[in-house]
């Protein structure tokens, strides 16, 4: 198939684009550099010395033979992915271009204001460019758990069927984000949904919760093909951190109570899931979506597996409860679906004491990298504990 990944240069777009070159896909990935401005700008580095997208491309193409072509190029740009989606006419789109990070969403009014226009319009005009040049294309867009937020009721997928006054509606699951960066999914979901809904695209909308690993089959093939790895306070996701935090020695920063619960997942899971749903596209004028998740955990069982893990490979961690930084419940009931995938076939990769040795020996065998000032710097998401000294970078 032709495949047109936008947000290739990412943590998961890279990964995706190497993974379904290796399968005999016909391969076009976008990026616009803008993960690695926002890291520059904000002395954040990866852990990795992952070269740039154009250079990683040939190394690929060196190892494997197959191309994955790369346009560098602004996705609020109309004319630039007007003319890729001309040119390229994919079969799929897979969206990952986003300012994935909610810490940064929540520092400063340019940053919100970022994320909003990045984002939502991103997502617009990716949907008026298949519209207008590839109207059967199937639309993979990666959504979060996080729109959703923490309900007291059980999470269903995507949508709920409601009884009101003796009649029966089905609508989308109520969304009650916790961060200007996951509402900023929820407007991506409902710009999807009215435009399935007129222009009857095909559109998946995979929830996804925190992904951690780090290895893929494809990075294992030579070190310059590994992933933008972030272990800092903005971009890192949990697990990673907690995996960095337990190699160099910082204690791990559990923030508040610990007991906030979330569904979580290998990277080879989020591969594997976006698979599925390109193997077995949604109809048109059909909104499918998927939780995307394999198991659900609380920050303090994370903190506990790392720390007892680390024990075993000779490590002595140490965690800390630290005071949240975030406006987020601490304990809460969380109870989400998460059958389609596994109904389509998803064999998950769990979060075994091995994988996590594994990830900690990678990082260990890098460790020279890390920077521990990095690791927690205190992003308050309320303006009353004093402006974010950090910076935006458009
Ligand atoms: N947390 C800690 N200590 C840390 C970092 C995080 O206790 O050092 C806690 C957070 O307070 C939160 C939980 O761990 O309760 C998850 O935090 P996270 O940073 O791993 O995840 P989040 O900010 O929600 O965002 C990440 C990705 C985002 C994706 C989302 C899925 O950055 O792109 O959409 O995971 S979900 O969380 O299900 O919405």
């Amino acid at each position: 198939m032709r495949i047109l990944i936008l947000g290739g240069d990412g943590y998961l777009g890279w990964s995706t684009a190497m993974y379904f070159s290796s399968l005999g896909h016909d391969i076009s990935v976008i990026d616009n550099n803008a993960r690695r401005d926002i890291c520059k700008a904000n002395d954040i580095s990866f852990l990795f010395d992952a070269p740039k997208l154009a250079e990683r491309s040939n190394i690929w193409k060196s190892i494997s033979g197959s191309d994955v072509k790369v346009a560098m190029g602004d996705l609020q740009d109309w004319d630039f992915i007007s003319k890729v989606v001309s040119s390229f006419r994919p079969e799929a789109v897979i969206h990952y271009a986003e300012q994935p990070s909610a810490p940064y969403s929540m520092m400063n009014r340019d940053t919100a204001a970022y994320t909003l226009q990045n984002n939502v319009m991103g997502t617009l005009n990716m949907i008026h460019a298949v519209n207008e040049h590839v109207p059967d294309a199937h639309i993979i867009k990666l959504g979060t758990m996080g729109e959703y937020g923490t309900p007291n009721i059980e999470i269903e997928e995507g949508w709920l069927d409601i009884e009101h006054k003796g009649r029966q509606g089905r609508f989308l699951f109520p969304r009650q984000a916790g961060s200007l960066y996951h509402t900023s999914k929820i407007l991506d979901t409902d710009l999807l949904w009215f435009y399935v809904r007129t222009w009857g695209l095909k559109v998946t909308d995979l929830m996804q919760g925190p992904v951690y690993g780090i290895h893929t089959d494809q990075s294992r093939l030579d070190d310059r093909l590994l992933p933008l790895f972030n272990y800092d306070e903005i971009f890192g996701t949990v697990i990673n951190r907690f995996i960095v935090q337990a190699a160099c020695g910082y204690p791990l920063t559990v923030y508040g109570k610990g007991e906030q619960r979330r569904g979580f997942l290998n990277i080879l899971d989020t591969l594997a899931c976006v698979g599925l749903a390109l193997e077995n596209p949604a109809e048109s004028g059909t909104l499918r979506i998927y939780n995307q998740f394999t198991e659900v955990f609380s920050v303090n069982q994370l903190a506990e597996k790392i720390a007892s893990v680390g024990k075993q490979v000779g490590l002595d961690v140490k965690i800390d409860q630290i005071e949240n930084p975030r406006v987020e419940a601490e304990e809460h009931f969380y109870q989400p679906v998460h059958t389609g995938l596994l109904s389509l076939g998803l064999e998950p990769h769990l979060l075994t004491d091995d994988a996590m040795a594994g990830m900690i020996e990678t990082v260990l065998r890098h460790k020279s990298n890390i920077v521990e000032e990095q690791i927690f710097r205190g992003v308050n998401w309320k303006p009353s504990r004093g402006p974010s000294e950090l910076k935006a970078v458009h």
